[in-house]
């Protein structure tokens, strides 16, 4: 019950700084970009800790609900106190939410939502506004990558590379085929003709300059928060499970 309402209402300080949500904007192709840490725990719960390398500062910071069902964890992976990873539960024990800390600025930068245990959508800062720039939609019955836990790619995915908060780039997976449509003159719909199309081949694409920049930038920065991801939540299981 508390997690709903907190869920509901919460905007909070992410990892340790304060980032307020700007307010929602309404015209054609606008999301919302406002990075909400989820409140995990407080002074009235239950909470145990787990200190593994004997420093005081817990690695592992788990919270409980009445029932005893663990609702959130913190997790600290390098010792620094500032939590990396926070990881929210639903009643059967699943995951339903991640809420990503990648760089030193202890700001939330990315946030995963799960259904029944499965990632269904992420949000995340890839260009490091604080802002969320990278929405993306999954299949939950895709196959797993064994090494990330994840879909292999997403179904969908929409970008503001400007950070106007205005979507400028829709892909679209089919398969192994990727297909990116661009808006360019800022009227907030793909332009017409403006799709760029590659896939298995790598070569299939009306404008190589541009698409390699456009999928380099996207899949480094895409493999760095899979791999970041992945290596926490092994590492948060790991000592979990270690106890
Ligand atoms: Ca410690
Ligand atoms: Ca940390
Ligand atoms: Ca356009």
């Amino acid at each position: 019950m508390l997690a709903a309402v907190l869920a509901a209402g919460g905007i909070g300080s992410g990892c340790g700084g304060s980032e307020a949500a700007s307010a929602p904007k309404l015209a054609e192709g606008a999301r919302s970009e406002g990075l909400e840490h989820e409140p995990c725990g407080g002074s009235g719960d239950r909470s145990d800790v787990l200190d593994t390398n004997g420093d005081r500062k817990p690695e592992i910071t788990r919270y409980f609900d009445a029932a005893s069902h663990e609702k959130c964890r913190v997790v600290d992976l390098n010792h620094d106190g500032k939590p990396d990873i926070f990881e929210y539960f639903d009643s059967n024990g699943a995951v339903r939410r991640r809420e990503f800390c990648y760089d030193d600025t202890g700001l939330v930068n990315a946030i995963e939502y799960y259904e029944s245990g499965k990632l269904v959508r992420r949000e995340y800062d890839i260009g490091g506004g604080h802002r969320i720039d990278t929405w993306d939609w999954f299949d939950p019955n895709a196959p797993v990558d064994p090494k990330t836990g994840r879909p292999a790619h997403p179904v969908r995915r929409e970008r503001d590379t400007k950070g106007n908060g205005r979507v400028d780039q829709w892909w679209t997976w089919n398969g192994s085929q990727l297909t990116i449509a661009i808006d360019r003159n800022g009227d907030g719909k793909p332009d017409p003709n403006s799709a760029l199309v590659f896939g298995d081949d790598g070569g299939t694409a009306t404008d190589a300059g541009t698409v390699g920049t456009l999928s380099n930038a996207g899949s480094t920065a895409l493999a760095g928060a899979d791999a970041a991801a992945a290596n926490g939540a092994q590492q948060a299981h790991g000592l979990g499970a270690g106890r």
